[in-house]
């Protein structure tokens, strides 16, 4: 091993890549639960677990819809954890969001300004932080790189609201479409559901994150994976319920849900793209998010916060000086 590969990877075994991931949709979708499932699969360091409190939703599920109104996330909170994925260190960050309402449409507006408005805070953390003289070396990198857009799947595709809440997420974060509570769907069901929304992002020209293909930067192997996930959008989900569940012909314990004809197993890809979507976020594609954040989004918001203060200091200026011209007329 060259003096340069040791040094490298030594760097990389102490380097902790922070990650920030948030959920977004309407009510009692399973935008919870799905936090909940996700943090019941992490490997959390054992020292994150001292250091960090964690929220109660994540301890109880709720199995009733009485259970469900009553502990529905009233306030949008997060969380962070020091976590370990195929031999890497992450700081992950959940972001989990009050459900929006669907029967107000003035309201509704106001909670998507409100989750984007949270968005674009991070990205506000930053723009302060570049713009200290001397910038703190171990600042965190709270930028949201990858947002999960929750879909009701009792409609046919996307609604009108759907589609206007996506357009103004799209503008600022990659945005990861997924269906949940997918087993109370037949496969053709949901089969046919996909393929609704697949036609009506490409129809309203909705910008998801596409999982992009650089042919140039590509080897074969890898690009069959981004292919692949590409062809999972909207990525299916199912959350466990909470019950000790084992595998019928295995006897192993799972986490799963229970029907009077089977065994549903939530880590089983025959059964949704919970495992999918995990990799994709938390390894293949990681980096990926986070590049695009910080060079598309962060700049794109960048460079619309510069304008607007040039744009007022501007107006302040032509003020003043029309100011001073009336005063001297009187
Ligand atoms: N059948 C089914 N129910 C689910 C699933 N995920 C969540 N639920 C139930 O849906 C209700 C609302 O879930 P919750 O996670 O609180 O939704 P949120 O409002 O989007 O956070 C709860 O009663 C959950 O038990 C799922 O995959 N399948
Ligand atoms: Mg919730």
């Amino acid at each position: 091993m060259s003096a340069n590969m040791s040094r490298g990877s030594r760097r990389r075994k102490h380097a902790v890549s922070q990650l920030n991931i948030m959920v977004v949709g309407f009510s009692s979708l399973g935008k919870t639960s799905f936090i909940r499932m996700l943090y019941n699969t992490l490997c959390v360091r054992e020292y994150s677990k001292e250091k960090t409190e964690l929220p109660a939703s994540l301890f109880q599920s709720s199995e009733t819809a009485q259970d469900a109104a009553a502990s529905s996330t009233q306030e949008l909170y997060s969380f962070t954890l020091d976590v370990e994925e195929e031999g890497e260190k992450i700081s992950l960050t959940l972001v989990d969001s009050p459900g929006f309402v669907r029967d107000n449409e003035l309201r509704l507006d106001v909670q998507v300004t409100e989750a984007l408005r949270y968005i674009e805070s991070q990205f506000d953390h930053t723009l302060a932080e570049e713009t200290k003289v001397k910038r703190n070396p171990k600042a965190q990198d709270s930028q949201i790189h990858a947002c999960l857009y929750f879909i009701d799947n009792t409609n046919n595709g996307l609604t009108d609201k759907d589609i206007r809440i996506l357009k103004r997420l799209t503008a600022r974060v990659n945005v990861i479409p997924v269906v949940a509570k997918a087993d109370l769907l037949t496969t053709t069901q949901l089969a046919n559901l996909k393929q609704a929304i697949k036609n009506d992002l490409k129809e309203h020209s909705i910008p998801v994150f596409d999982f992009p293909v650089d042919d140039e930067l590509m080897d074969p192997e890898v690009e069959e994976v981004v292919a692949n996930a590409q062809s999972f959008i909207p990525f299916s989900l199912i959350a466990p319920e909470d019950a000790d569940l084992s595998d019928p012909t295995t006897g192993e314990k799972i986490r799963g849900r229970q029907y009077a004809w089977g065994i549903i197993d939530c880590l089983n890809p025959k059964h949704c793209d919970f495992v999918e979507l995990r990799n994709v976020l938390l390894s293949s594609h990681r980096k990926l998010f986070k590049d695009i954040t910080l060079e598309v989004f962060y700049e794109q918001y960048r460079t619309e916060r510069l304008m607007a203060r040039k744009a007022s200091k501007m107006i302040t200026k032509e003020q003043k000086k029309k100011l001073l011209e009336d005063l001297s007329e009187i």
